[in-house]
């Protein structure tokens, strides 16, 4: 049995995931609307996963019989400046959702939770994943400078990315 303390850091976890899948989708709205195909194909599909992490822990929580209680989430931002203000964007947001679940593994072995600690290793793996993801991408955006025939083929390689 979970601690009501774990319950609610769970929970809140749930909403950073939740948030982070309506952000995604919001910049894949803007990446459609500016002619970025590929990048908005790539952080729509992101956002699936995003709302997959979110479902993960839910179903964590129901199978150790604890309350789901979904919060409210703020509304995301839905103008961005470029393609590289987008992704540095999903960049320094994947850093905070790190820090999140860092926190969540250190409390987890403060007190001795280690079946959630355990679950959590899971979101550490991926976390050093889409770190790596969203880093590569600013770094080729920043590779052609935001030029125009070069952001092109930017957008092209991003839609590579996209999981079969
Ligand atoms: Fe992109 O991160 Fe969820 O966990």
């Amino acid at each position: 049995m979970l601690s009501k303390q774990v319950v609610n850091l769970l929970n809140e976890q749930i909403a950073k995931e939740m948030y982070a899948a309506n952000l995604y989708l919001s910049m894949s709205s803007w990446c459609y609307e500016n002619s970025y195909d590929g990048a908005g194909a790539f952080l729509f599909q992101h956002a699936g996963e995003e709302s997959d992490h979110a479902k993960r822990l839910i179903s964590y929580l129901n199978e150790t019989d604890s309350h789901v209680e979904l919060q409210s989430i703020k509304q995301p931002e839905n103008n961005f400046k470029s393609l590289l203000d987008v992704f540095e964007k999903t960049y320094k947001h994947e850093q905070t959702i790190t820090e999140s679940i860092n926190s969540l593994v250190d409390h987890m072995l403060a007190h001795k939770d280690y079946p959630t600690f355990n679950f959590l290793q899971w979101y550490v793996s991926e976390q050093h994943e889409e770190e790596a993801l969203f880093r590569g991408i600013v770094d080729k955006i920043k590779l052609v400078d935001d030029n125009g025939n070069g952001i092109y083929l930017v957008d092209q390689y991003i839609k590579t990315l996209i999981k079969k």
